[in-house]
């Protein structure tokens, strides 16, 4: 595997000759990529990064994204078409900056579009939009969803119909200053021996805008059945969880992010807990890492991003797609983006 250093001692020109996948697309930057199955075709809900002139900081102001985009493929192998704004930040009653990592689900014939956004003081919450279209234009609810809070929203669509949104992220995004869904400005990680925060999850009512119950914190163990300890930077949960399920598991997997990979961690059911298995994507270019992981046309694939396009810039990312392989007991083979 290349390491995070290694990556950022490679000439640009060598890594992007080694990448597995091109960007989807070049003409705007994009990251964060939820890919989902809507009308048979594949659409990606990314983040639209921009240079908005913010300095860098640990609070990562400079992701200071305003919109989305919505693309769509007609496979993973296919084109992707921008389908232009979906939705903007002046459009959010609620929100003020940073349009962060968003994801979408339907029901009943009308799309809805989850995103994370500071409101004028400072603070992340989850939002939703609600369109009749998988690319909208989605209109914002007038508030955030009571109860939500941090970033990066993620759904799974269960089989008996429940949907489930997971969330929450480190530093910038803001989980390590809750306790019990209560915000406390002295609140921080635990200690490294302590169990690590988990991303939280809960059940939507079936209008899909409002938590049919409060968010429950996530629990990853290790192979021993012990929680994963805060001081586990190679494992621990960061930010970007992702669900999706195989052969009737759940699979957990997020960004394990100041150590840069992408892991995954497996369970019986959308509450946990999961135990931690192994890594599905090892680092890329640029700080963040964030994917998706969708079943299209009866095989897998793996959405991802990494800042090749942008010369390295971490806040200037592209998305890119790959296939992504389970073995015959349902381990998820790891993912070189720039070969092994
Ligand atoms: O794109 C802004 C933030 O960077 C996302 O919310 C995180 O997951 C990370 O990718």
């Amino acid at each position: 595997m290349t390491s995070f250093d290694d990556l950022g001692a490679t000439p640009l020109a060598e890594l992007a000759a080694r990448a597995i996948s091109p960007p989807l697309v070049t003409h705007i930057y994009t990251a964060d990529p939820s890919a989902r199955v809507f009308e048979g075709k594949i659409y990606v809900y990314p983040s639209h990064d921009i240079d908005a002139g913010i300095a860098f900081n640990d609070n990562g102001d400079h992701f200071g994204m305003q919109d989305y985009h919505v693309l769509r493929m007609d496979s993973p192998q296919a084109g992707a078409v921008d389908c232009g704004v979906a939705l903007h930040v002046r459009d959010v009653p609620w929100a003020e900056r940073q349009m962060w990592a968003p994801d979408a689900a339907t029901r009943d014939g009308r799309y809805y579009l989850y995103f994370p956004a500071k409101r004028a003081d400072g603070i992340f919450q989850i939002g939703v939009a609600i369109a009749d279209r998988p690319e909208g234009p989605f209109k914002a609810e007038p508030r955030p969803i009571e109860g939500s809070y941090s970033i990066d929203p993620a759904l799974l669509a269960d089989e008996d119909g429940s949907h489930y949104l997971y969330f929450g992220g480190l530093w910038g995004g803001q989980l390590q200053k809750y306790r019990d869904n209560t915000y406390a400005a002295d609140n921080d990680e635990p200690a490294p021996d302590e169990p690590a925060l988990g991303p939280r999850v809960a059940r939507l009512g079936a209008d899909m805008t409002q938590f049919a119950e409060p968010p429950r914190e996530v629990v990853i163990l290790d192979q021993d059945g012990r929680p994963l300890r805060a001081g586990d930077h190679d494992r621990r949960y960061f930010e970007g969880p992702w669900m999706h399920r195989y052969r009737g598991r759940y699979y957990l997997s997020y960004s394990t992010g100041n150590t840069h990979c992408i892991c995954y961690a497996v369970g019986d059911n959308p509450y946990g807990p999961f135990t931690w298995q192994g890594v599905v994507l090892t680092p890329v270019l640029g700080w963040t890492s964030h994917h998706s992981i969708v079943e299209f046309g009866g095989r897998w694939w793996l959405y991802y991003h990494d800042a090749v396009l942008s010369g390295g810039v971490t806040h200037l990312r592209s998305i890119k797609v790959t296939e992504l392989h389970h073995d015959a007991q349902g381990r998820i083979a790891t993912v070189h983006p720039y070969g092994a």
